[in-house]
């Protein structure tokens, strides 16, 4: 349970009403924090676009970036300056139906040694399809490409389905790899968020190479997966360290219900028992918002934001975003910050709002400004610098 003294009061950013008004927060300030406004003056700067639906980015070393293309399965490297080199060829392909296809990368914290990549990714498989989490040795030059393709990670069982893949990719500073995972949308998916024998609807935690490190949670577990970290979530698209170096993540909602969590080693976020939201349709899906065993969001929003990406920021250019986490807001077309307090939110923000843009992605670059993908088949790479 995360601290409990007093919140900051004020009006909240958001004024809709919620979709389940008879589901109540579970402690003052779990939902609505007080609204905030950035002091600083910020400037935005289109650095490429053209990109069909981009989903995510990383930094090479050399201030150069990669960017995935989720329904084509590309791979780019675009400059600062915004130049964009041809498709990285030798990627396997992608199941790029809906919400599957080419999503999260992610450079290896070796890369100027052994020049790995990592990427997830929807894969095609006999008998439906699942996540897959590829790493390579990335080649550059005129037409980059890469070599030695090993899928170290596969989300069990393959099942059907072209929704709520997760794949959100995190390193660890002692040397883990967090992967996100969604329980696939269909009601047989769902049904195994819970259930330890399913990668569906779970944090999971390996090796770099895609063993299973020793300290796992679940691995006394004959009947376990013993990748499994954490149980219990919907569909996570957005994850991130803070100064700490623990993990946090946001889980897409159903209507009404997005969560931020802060997923511990064996511990159970509750999906789809538990939950704030309702089914699309208007029908309940859970009971109850509360139950023994099951952990609380740290926080909720009804109506949903939408999230995909996330950064906790850590630069100097901003000096007052320190620590505050930073998620892309897909229907709220927005970039959501959040301010912290003992692990509490105590001020929500909704930035951007003027682009009418449903962002996918915000990374922090090396300088410390924000970076940021736009989800369209236009879609672009932005910058956010003090102005
Ligand atoms: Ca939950």
């Amino acid at each position: 349970m995360p601290w409990q003294g007093p919140i900051p009061k004020g009006a909240p950013v958001e004024t809709a009403p919620p979709n389940v008004p008879e589901f109540k927060p579970a402690y003052s300030g779990q939902t609505r924090a007080p609204a905030v406004q950035t002091k600083t003056a910020f400037q935005v700067t289109t650095i490429a676009s053209g990109f069909r639906n981009p989903w995510a980015i990383a930094f090479l070393p050399d201030g150069r970036m990669l960017v995935t293309e989720k329904p084509t399965g590309a791979l780019y490297i675009v400059t600062p300056e915004g130049e964009k080199s041809p498709a990285v060829s030798g990627l396997p392909p992608v199941d790029g139906r809906n919400q599957g296809g080419l999503l999260d990368v992610e450079v290896s914290p070796d890369h100027a040694q052994s020049g790995l990549i990592y990427w997830t990714y929807y894969e095609p498989r006999e008998g439906g399809n699942g996540l897959a989490v590829a790493r390579a040795k990335l080649v550059d030059g005129e037409k980059p490409c890469v070599e030695n393709v090993q899928i170290i990670f596969r989300m069990m069982p393959t099942l059907e389905s072209t929704l709520h893949a997760g794949g959100r990719l995190v390193f660890t500073p002692d040397g883990k790899l967090f992967v996100t995972l969604g329980e696939r949308s269909v009601l047989e998916g769902r049904k195994q968020a819970r259930d330890v024998k399913s990668h569906f609807g779970k944090v999971v935690r390996i090796n770099p190479d895609g063993t299973v490190p020793q300290d796992n949670p679940y691995l006394s577990n004959p009947e376990a997966r013993p990748e499994l970290w954490s149980v219990g979530h919907r569909n996570i698209l957005s994850a991130a360290l803070d100064s700490q170096k623990r993990l946090w993540i946001v889980e897409m909602g159903p209507r009404g219900g997005d969560e931020l969590n802060r997923p511990e080693a064996g511990k159970d976020y509750g999906w789809p028992t538990i939950g704030y939201g309702e089914e699309y349709s208007g029908e309940p899906i859970h009971q109850r918002t509360q139950a023994p065993g099951m952990e609380q969001p740290v926080y909720y929003w009804d109506p949903v934001i939408s999230p995909s990406g996330m950064t906790i920021y850590s630069g100097d250019l901003f000096p007052e975003w320190r620590d505050n986490i930073f998620i892309g807001g897909l229907s709220s077309e927005a970039l959501v910050r959040l301010v912290m307090k003992d692990d509490r939110v105590v001020g929500e923000e909704r930035l951007l709002t003027d682009l009418n843009a449903r962002i996918r992605e915000v990374v922090q670059g090396p300088e410390g400004a924000l970076y940021l993908l736009t989800d369209a088949t236009d879609g672009k790479l932005l910058k956010l610098t003090p102005r």
